[in-house]
């Protein structure tokens, strides 16, 4: 739809931007730190492992000053929780602490609001061979202990909490919940279990957080995206509805609803995925919902039908690690009316307006953008510039759909863009840079780590200073 008059961002609009700490700290066996799942990880050979990342540990004053440049008014960090319990639980380690209350501080000196992510993919190493990890209901207190114990420590300061980054992946993705081995099936039933109590674990930090009487908001960052039927055929369409369901939607109904839907609750069981659920688990996630939603935006899909075959069972996953393709739901294919970035993410800002809708029309719950981006094979020239201009056009587009979202009558308070500085990417190390600060290290050249300002910098810092005015 579209409008006569357009809504403009509230003087108090959250014009952010994003990291997370096992791609930006570095110091991996520094300051008391402990082991995550992340550095016991089987090393990629084409990429660089995390161990320096880009040095933040050592450099965050600088960092920080470049934040306050830009004009940022929140910052999304994450922190590594085996900084602060260095084997998951137990001991509480004082000078991850101290690292964590210095970088709050500096950000609080220049009114940049601290938006901290409790955990963004860098589980303790030691709670997986303690008990099995999120895969055993231990987990479950251990993880509201260390939220409580962020909220004592640094809620004086930090009034925004996203509770678990992208738990949907983690879910899919083996080596995030410390798992081995090549059964396929296994694995996502144990991934299924791990979600569970991933979202027991999250209903009681949120009741914690209240108890607490926090001042705020509480919620998690989902990995949410539009998936369009390829074409008008009604089962393309239902293949997109069942594929909203089982990527995005069956996680936020379990959030902010308690509730395993009928479709979904078949899915689980036709595979046998069906987690173990104890009485009173779902209630205490309806009593408890999130009170904002965190979206990570970057593409859309499009897809197809995809009917059971005896070649292709029910359950038959064409890729092992996020679904492209599952027998029975759906099959993404390639959007011949969307660009797609070098890693072929297709780029898609409507979707973005779309997605805003659709969890506004779902949860009625108030949206922060906490992570939107494009990678890129940046090139520093000779005058020190990277030119990032397809960046820009990018940003840009996507801006003026969380405006047209805002005229939808969407409650988004805030947008942060995926990364304020080129930080190790999760799958394609220095290779897929996003941020609006050019860092000079390459895969295994660490270099200087000299800060460099891109095109972008300069284009954000000016979108920002007019809050929302000057996109073109
Ligand atoms: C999200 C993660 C981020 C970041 C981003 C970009 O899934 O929350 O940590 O990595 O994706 O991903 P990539 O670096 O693989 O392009």
């Amino acid at each position: 739809m579209e409008h006569k008059q357009n809504e403009t961002f509230s003087s108090d609009f959250l014009w952010g931007a994003a990291t997370s700490s096992f791609q930006v700290e570095g110091a991996q066996n520094e300051g008391g730190k402990g082991l995550s799942v992340i550095d016991v990880m089987k090393k990629n050979p084409k990429i660089t492992d995390f161990s320096v990342a880009i040095d933040h540990y050592h450099r965050y004053k600088e960092d920080v000053k470049l934040m306050a440049d830009l004009g940022l008014k929140v910052y999304r960090f994450s922190i590594a929780w085996t900084r602060i319990f260095p084997k998951g639980n137990g001991e509480v380690n004082e000078e991850g602490v101290a690292f964590y209350n210095d970088l709050i501080n500096e950000l609080v000196s220049y009114n940049i609001e601290p938006l901290i992510t409790i955990y963004h993919f860098d589980y303790p190493q030691d709670l997986v061979e303690q008990y099995g990890g999120w895969m055993s209901r231990k987990s479950i207190e251990d993880y509201r202990a260390y939220a409580e114990f962020l909220f004592k420590t640094f809620g004086d300061r930090v009034k925004y909490w996203l509770t678990i980054n992208e738990q949907d992946h983690v879910v899919r993705i083996p080596s995030r919940l410390g798992l081995t081995g090549d059964d396929r099936y296994e694995q996502m039933r144990l991934g299924y279990q791990a979600n569970h109590n991933m979202c027991v674990a999250t209903a009681l930090t949120i009741k914690t957080f209240h108890e607490l009487g926090m001042k705020g908001k509480i919620g998690p960052a989902v990995s949410y995206s539009m998936v369009h039927p390829a074409s008008a055929h009604p089962d393309d369409h239902l293949a997109s509805k069942d594929a909203m369901l089982i990527k995005h939607n069956y996680l936020l109904d379990l959030h902010c609803r308690g509730e395993y839907s009928k479709p979904f609750q078949t899915y689980l069981a036709d595979r046998n995925y069906m987690p173990q659920i104890e009485d009173g688990d779902l209630d205490l996630m309806k009593q408890y919902p999130p009170t904002m939603i965190g979206v990570n935006y970057y593409f859309s899909e499009t897809v197809t039908s995809f009917p059971a075959t005896e070649e292709f069972p029910i359950g038959y996953q064409k890729e092992a690690l996020l679904a492209e393709a599952e027998a029975g739901v759906f099959q993404v294919v390639k959007n011949d009316r969307l660009q797609a970035t070098d890693w072929g993410w297709e780029i898609d800002p409507v979707g973005l307006r779309l997605t805003l809708r659709e969890l506004n029309e779902r949860y009625q719950l108030p949206i922060i953008i906490t992570e939107n981006g494009m990678g890129a094979y940046d090139e520093l020239d000779e005058g020190d510039m990277v030119h990032d201009d397809y960046r820009i056009a990018y940003l840009n587009e996507h801006i003026k759909q969380v405006q047209l979202a805002l005229n939808d009558g969407v409650d988004v308070f805030g947008y942060c863009a995926w990364t304020f500085i080129d930080v190790v990417s999760g799958r394609n190390g220095m290779d897929k840079r996003y941020g609006f600060v050019y860092v000079d290290r390459e895969n295994f050249d660490l270099k200087e780590m000299r800060r460099i300002k891109k095109k972008s910098y300069y284009w954000y810092q000016s979108m920002i200073e007019s809050n929302g005015k000057r996109l073109t």
